[in-house]
């Protein structure tokens, strides 16, 4: 028996016993439930926050909400996991910075009976299974959100010309399917050429200084697929700096207000919108679910949109 509803059953067998002379029992506690995020400079994540807490006011649940500093501090991730462990929350619902890392000390928390929801990032399946660790997965097919990108930039520099790619950090899950994704389509084009692929860690200052390394590598690149937005913008600088304004198509992932801001004047293709608000939210509703003896599907889809001049310049009238 979970903990709470040990505690619901004593509660319900001790008002029985107190018969009817006492005053109602007063109401239980609400779960507590913590959303774990990454870097919270990156806008993406606030959405993400404002879907879960909307979510949480409707269902009555305490959400508490801590993220990182940096996309890459997987030690300060795993120490607010800790934390909420010795808080003894309820449930966690997180959005891994790492797809392996983060397991053992999940599994720490599925141990002392906390229910864990994976959002946003799939955590490694194999690693799971070897550590013993079960829990749903809340978020959208990252291959297919890449490849709809790649598909967006083959067309906006006509199917011809050298391309470059701005991965996430190597060996998380999301960004290995983004790149798997957006390779599988522009490998299959026969006058498109991939000539850079590197990590910039989804961060805007790393994507400046690679894709300004990129773009004097290879002065003939024509496009570029960055695998989220703050990397796009990043890159962006870099095309200005480098004196090659409108040269160079540009398509990424995260919707981002200053992407659509960057669409719109026509510096940026598309981005996908993966819906970090659903995630929050499905996340949260996942939690209370399981906690209220209901059943959760293993896995829980999110929607994707492509985001383009088309759609902002309509969406405004
Ligand atoms: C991923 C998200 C993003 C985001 C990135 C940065 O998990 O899906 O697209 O930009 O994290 O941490």
């Amino acid at each position: 028996m979970k903990r709470r509803e040990a505690l619901k059953t004593f509660g319900a067998v001790a008002g029985s016993l107190a018969g009817a002379s006492l005053a109602p029992a007063a109401p239980a506690q609400p779960y507590k439930i913590a959303l774990v995020m990454k870097a919270l400079s990156n806008p993406f994540f606030h959405t993400m926050q404002v879907g879960a807490e909307e979510e949480a006011q409707k269902l009555g649940v305490t959400l508490l909400v801590q993220g990182t500093n940096k996309e890459t501090d997987v030690t300060q991730q795993i120490n607010i996991v800790q934390n909420f462990i010795t808080q003894r929350v309820d449930a966690l619902v997180i959005a891994p910075a790492s797809s392996s890392g983060l397991v053992p000390i999940l599994f720490q928390a599925q141990q002392q009976g906390i229910y864990v929801v994976n959002i946003d990032n799939p955590l490694d399946e194999p690693v799971k299974k070897q550590i013993g660790l079960t829990c749903p997965f809340v978020g959208s097919d990252n291959a297919l959100g890449a490849s709809l990108a790649a598909h967006d930039l083959v067309a906006a520099m006509g199917g011809v010309g050298e391309v470059a790619i701005l991965e996430g950090i190597p060996g998380v899950i999301n960004a290995e399917l983004r790149k798997q994704g957006a390779r599988r389509v522009l490998e299959a084009e026969p006058h498109i050429r991939i000539v850079a692929s590197q990590t910039a860690e989804w961060e805007t200052e790393k994507a400046y200084r690679a894709f300004t390394n990129m773009l004097t590598a290879h002065p003939n690149i024509r496009g570029l697929f960055a695998a989220n937005d703050n990397m796009a913008l990043g890159a962006l600088q870099a095309i200005q700096a480098a004196g090659r304004s409108g040269q160079i198509a540009i398509t990424s992932y995260d919707n981002l207000q200053a992407v659509q801001e960057a669409i719109l004047e026509g510096k940026i293709i598309s981005t996908i919108e993966q819906h970090p608000e659903l995630m929050g939210a499905y996340g949260v509703r996942a939690a209370k679910d399981h906690l209220d003896g209901k059943a959760v599907p293993d896995q829980i889809d999110t929607p994707l949109d492509v985001i383009d001049y088309r759609y902002l310049s309509l969406r405004k009238k």
